[in-house]
């Protein structure tokens, strides 16, 4: 089976870990959000590409999901007695993948391109694409002004109250290389439990993805399990941005491109409305979809899989 996953955050990259461990595994191609991306100490900082890479390579720090596993952190202490910004925690080992991923891209060459050479080193299998090789930063606009994601993210631990969001710059980017023909060739689309205003929203808003989404067979897996977030400020979001946080909200968000949806066991009660909404009603499964476990992300995988080819046998 060809399988697309658009991923960003941890959600997501562990999803996309799960699907590429499967036995037999489908043809997967994970197309990452770049939003998230930003410039510290001149570095091109690419977080959900990373976390994405680090976990489909086995070698993610597990405590946090981000940044690498058996991290020193050299020198981001010698930056914190230097002074310097210390709000954006760089470990020694991931500051080379920042430093050679800058140096490339400084020479010219696309982020698709490094990304691919970086997998292969890294002995990945998908293929992992970023949304776009164009800079798409995703602004926060909020009560305290509009603020660059990762500041709004980290440095301001998500507080302040979030009234939309721009991408900016992303009316003229282009998809990268290979993610049109790979949505053209996969079977089925896997939007993963990332969130879904600031880690998917950006992908589908790239020109030319979302039209190509809609001829396709889409499965969501909410990332909002009993009104919360596993991880991040989803809910916190949709609370904000007058919604009540809940998977039946997560439905609704990506509106017309869903086919169905995974929901958490301890949202059953949500199944009904989802499935007999009026506009759009969507194919439910409740399952346990909390990835606490790398053998959790291989079962919720299978459980995609297997929700999808029903789908397909049924048509
Ligand atoms: N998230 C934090 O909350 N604090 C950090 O210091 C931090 C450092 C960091 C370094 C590398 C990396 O790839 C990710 C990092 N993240 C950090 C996570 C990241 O900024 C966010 O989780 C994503 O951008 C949201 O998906």
């Amino acid at each position: 089976m060809n399988v697309v996953a658009l991923a960003g955050g941890v959600g997501g990259a562990k999803l996309a870990d799960g699907l590429s461990r499967l036995n037999p595994s489908p043809t997967l191609t994970v197309i990452v959000n770049t939003g998230d991306d930003f410039n510290l100490f001149g570095l091109h900082i690419s977080p959900d590409l990373d976390t994405v890479c680090y976990n489909l390579a086995g070698m993610e720090q597990p405590d946090t999901g981000w940044g690498r596993a058996d991290e020193r952190w050299d020198a981001y202490k010698e930056i914190q007695k230097l002074g310097g910004p210390d709000w954006f925690r760089l470990g020694d080992r991931d500051l080379a993948t920042h430093l050679e991923r800058t140096r490339r891209l400084g020479s010219g060459e696309p982020l698709s391109k490094i990304t691919a050479d970086f997998c292969r080193v890294w002995g990945i299998d998908p293929a992992v694409l970023p949304m776009s090789d164009d800079p798409v930063p995703t602004m926060v606009l909020t009560d305290q002004g509009e603020l660059a994601f990762q500041d709004y993210f980290v440095k301001l631990g998500c507080e302040p109250a979030v009234t939309g969001f721009r991408f900016q710059g992303v009316e003229k980017s282009r998809p990268a290389p290979g993610i049109l023909q790979a949505i053209e060739g996969a079977d089925l689309i896997v939007i993963c439990p990332s969130n879904p205003w600031v880690s998917v929203d950006p992908i589908l808003a790239v020109p030319g993805i979302r039209s190509a989404l809609e001829e396709k067979l889409v499965l969501a897996i909410s990332p909002i399990i009993a009104g919360k977030a596993v991880k991040g400020p989803a809910a916190k979001m949709y609370q904000e941005m007058g919604i009540s946080p809940s998977a039946s909200a997560v439905a609704k968000h990506y509106s017309n491109l869903l086919d169905g949806i995974m929901i958490d066991k301890q949202d059953e009660k949500l199944v009904k409305g989802i499935k007999d909404r009026e506009t759009h009603p969507l194919k439910v499964i409740c399952t346990d979809t909390w990835m606490k476990t790398r053998e959790d992300r291989v079962r919720l995988a299978g459980e995609v899989l297997d929700f999808g080819q029903q789908i397909i046998e049924e048509v």
